[in-house]
């Protein structure tokens, strides 16, 4: 049995850039990156992108390797797992684990995985890799050996997942959001869960981190009502609904797919592949999430329930990280952005510059507790690089220096109070530390 590393990234001290270098050193495991020692002991999906967009920065062999790794257990349907796990990691490490997953295999195969997914920003990642590589051929094979899989990985979602029938990609779980307890679900959730009691025995996450900064255990019974749900029917997404629990389209999720799409026509016209299918698929998924993500009267981009019919009206950091697409219409985007100095996501505190999760007048606000307030580096990153992409540039810079201020404050946490700054969550997160990366430059 493998012993799980104690945190070894040194203080912060001024070079913060050495610092997220050491976290992501640390949470290194020879071919992939974990996002926390302790609390997420395998490989997690977008984690690895956020990673590589960092180590982009630092090590362009270790970047290619992260994605090659990830891809490494893409499944036949072309799904991209949330969760490869390392079978050298003890069993009841996480939860839920690989015999949740595939609980009729007889053995643990040797690349188990979850059946879920996690934001395809996995092709704006590759590119990233590209663009920022020294080793400009080796960077250029890369890519080549990454296009079919991320055309794969883009076609299931374009396809299977098109459960709405507008082109946009549903997700099926919470935990496919990447905001796993956004207040955004929970009506579904409500509906879902089950029983708390055993899922509470069996919970992980709470060995490391203080239940008032996690999902509660009525989350957590939805999370495994559903999954299981979806397994027993082998992960099929034929005629899902409208019996599955949840099935929503999700700004981020979705503006997350246009941006990767817009990249796949960049990284077809590298390696002499057809770049215009690609970008007319980005503008046609933004003019989706335009016409079926917008939300006039909050004035920014929301989810809409599948099973309903209905957009769900809870204005979250998901609906401003929708800025990245691109074929949003300029009134959509100039209210989008204007909800950056509203009474929504201003944080008084520090001039504004700590990014919310959630909506800060809602009732549902909790500075503390994990996506449903905290500020995070990902969302925030997102949020930058779609301001940057509609020219707001002075305030994706009061983004930039507030989250490089907090984190050289507190160290490279998993997210943080979204009044105070504190640290919350775990220790040495790898996004947080790649991220940091790519922001310093
Ligand atoms: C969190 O989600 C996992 C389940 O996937 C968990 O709580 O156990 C989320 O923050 C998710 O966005 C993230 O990818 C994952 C690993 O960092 O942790």
């Amino acid at each position: 049995m493998k012993t799980l590393p104690a945190p070894t990234a040194p203080a912060v001290g001024t070079d913060l850039g050495a610092a997220a270098r050491a976290v992501l050193a640390a949470n290194w495991r020879g071919r992939h990156t974990v996002p926390s020692a302790r609390l997420y002991p395998h490989q997690w999906s977008w984690d690895s992108a956020f990673i590589a967009i960092g180590l982009a920065r630092v090590d362009q062999h270790r970047a290619q390797l992260e994605l090659a790794t990830l891809f490494g257990a893409q499944w036949r349907d072309g799904r991209v797992p949330h969760i490869v796990f390392d079978p050298d990691t003890p069993a009841d490490a996480y939860f839920p684990g690989p015999r949740f997953w595939a609980p009729n295999s007889p053995v643990i195969p040797m690349r188990p995985t979850s059946g879920i997914v996690q934001p395809p920003v996995h092709a704006r990642a590759a590119w990233e890799v590209y663009r920022r590589a020294a080793d400009r051929p080796a960077a250029a094979d890369f890519l080549r050996r990454m296009y079919e899989p991320l055309c794969a990985w883009h076609d299931y979602l374009a396809t299977r997942r098109n459960l709405g029938g507008a082109g946009l990609a549903a997700i099926v779980h919470p935990w496919e959001s990447g905001m796993d307890n956004s207040p955004a679900w929970d009506d579904a959730v409500r509906e879902a869960c089950a029983g708390g009691a055993t899922v509470q025995a069996a919970r992980a996450d709470l060995r490391h981190v203080p239940a008032s900064q996690r999902p509660g255990d009525a989350d957590y019974a939805a999370y495994i009502d559903l999954a299981g749900r979806y397994r027993d029917r082998s992960y099929s997404d034929a005629d899902l609904l409208p019996d599955h629990g949840f099935a929503v389209e999700d700004p981020l999720f979705n503006a997350a797919f246009a941006w990767s799409e817009e990249s796949l026509a960049r990284i077809a016209a590298v390696i002499g592949a057809n770049s215009r299918w690609h970008s007319d698929r980005a503008l046609a998924l933004g003019a989706a999430i335009a016409d079926r993500l917008y939300d006039p009267e909050l004035g920014m981009f929301v989810p809409r329930d599948l099973r309903t019919g209905r957009q769900i009206p809870v204005a979250g950091v998901a609906g401003l990280a929708a800025l990245v697409s691109p074929g949003l219409p300029p009134d959509a985007v100039a209210r989008t952005c204007a909800q950056l100095n509203s009474s929504r996501f201003w944080n008084g505190h520090r001039d504004g510059r700590l990014l919310a999760t959630l909506d800060r007048t809602s009732p549902d606000f909790d500075p503390q507790r994990y996506w449903r307030g905290p500020a995070w580096a990902n969302t925030t990153w997102l949020v930058i690089s779609g301001l940057r992409r509609h020219g707001a540039a002075a305030a994706a810079e009061a983004l930039r220096s507030g989250l490089l201020e907090t984190v050289r404050a507190e160290g490279f946490r998993e997210y943080y109070d979204a009044d105070t700054g504190a640290g919350a969550g775990c220790h040495d997160f790898s996004w947080t530390a790649a991220l940091v990366l790519d922001l310093l430059g």
